[in-house]
């Protein structure tokens, strides 16, 4: 079935908005555009590389960061369901200016190419979005405020996969469906259906050169995963490609828990909390797993900012707990 059969069905089924549809249909073309764009960059001129700026979180841009933010910004503008956005690359958040789009319903937060600087070695990265509904007046501009709610609100939540193969993987809160891009027709047909996380696992997923900076409960729990006294009486493995949506989307298959907590060097977690926490929280809980800040359910922060970052303690449900029973 083609993602938008499965829609229409959801649609008339469960009567889901249905000027949800070109949103998501934005993220389908510019998806496709993004993998095509992957699958050819070192063919192309001017498209591997670092942009040779910073983004607003001080990080190196790629040039197909800014490609496919680009190509995310122009599908949602053009859509007609989308008031405004917020980019992970870009400092403030867009209001969109047509009469039609001051009258959209939704919002959408995203994070274009997460794992960005995995491109230049052919490694798998991802786009993250989440959407909501707007809450300022309709007909007029979309506000800070309508980015920054809490990820319990989120109508939508999914992320591309851009892999072996390019996969949507999505939520509306019915559970989580995952869809395969067939590159001959362009087309996301349905492959996983009623995606559900294994309970637990023996794979974590941490950067583990950061053991010695973060805090001792932390180091205890990675110290249990790999000693013979734990649940499975033996280590288990350690995977870490440090493309997020790569090692989440392989919790979520094979179960697991991937940890980014707080590190001096990044006193509040790395991970910002509107485009890769929340969103992938959200995907985590509708298919029976747990994601928290070690000490807090993510989807309950009011985020502050468009920005802002948070620890992420994600994956198998009764591994997350174990994680969360070593921290003070
Ligand atoms: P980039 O998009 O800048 O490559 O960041 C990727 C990321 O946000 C996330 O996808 C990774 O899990 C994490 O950062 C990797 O961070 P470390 O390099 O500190 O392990």
């Amino acid at each position: 079935m083609t993602f938008h059969d499965y829609f229409a069905k959801a649609q008339s089924i469960k009567g889901l908005d249905k000027a949800l549809w070109p949103v998501l249909e934005s993220i389908t073309s510019a998806s496709v555009k993004v993998s095509h764009d992957l699958q050819k960059a070192a063919l192309l001129d001017g498209v591997l590389g670092a942009q040779g700026g910073q983004n607003i979180q001080g990080e190196e841009q790629q040039k197909l960061d800014v490609i496919a933010d680009i190509a995310f910004i122009n599908a949602f503008e053009n859509c007609g369901s989308v008031a405004g956005i917020g980019s992970e690359e870009n400092e403030a958040h867009l209001a969109f200016d047509t009469e039609k789009t001051k009258s959209a319903s939704y919002v959408v937060l995203f994070d274009p190419l997460d794992g960005s600087s995995n491109i230049d070695v052919n490694v798998s990265v991802g786009t993250i979005f989440s959407i909501y509904k707007r809450t300022s007046k309709y007909g007029q501009a979309a506000t800070l405020e309508d980015m920054l709610q809490a990820g319990g609100k989120q109508t939508v939540a999914g992320y591309v996969l851009y892999g072996t193969s390019t996969m949507l993987v999505l939520s509306w809160g019915d559970g989580v469906q995952g869809f395969t891009l067939d590159p001959s027709s362009g087309t996301f047909i349905l492959s996983h259906s009623n995606m559900r996380m294994p309970e637990s696992s023996r794979l974590y997923s941490m950067n583990e050169g950061n053991i010695k900076e973060c805090e001792p409960g932390v180091a205890a729990y990675i110290a249990f995963c790999q000693s013979k006294e734990n649940d499975y009486n033996g280590p288990y493995s350690g995977r870490y490609i440090g493309s997020l949506v790569a090692d989440f989307h392989r919790s979520l298959i094979k179960g697991g828990i991937y940890i980014y907590p707080n590190v001096p060097a990044a006193p509040k977690g790395r991970l910002r909390l509107l485009y890769e926490c929340n969103p992938l929280a959200f995907i985590a809980e509708q298919a029976g797993g747990l994601a928290t800040t070690g000490r807090k359910r993510i989807l309950e922060i009011e985020p502050e900012a468009l920005h802002e970052r948070a620890p992420l303690f994600i994956g198998s449900k009764n591994m997350v707990e174990k994680a969360m029973s070593f921290l003070n």
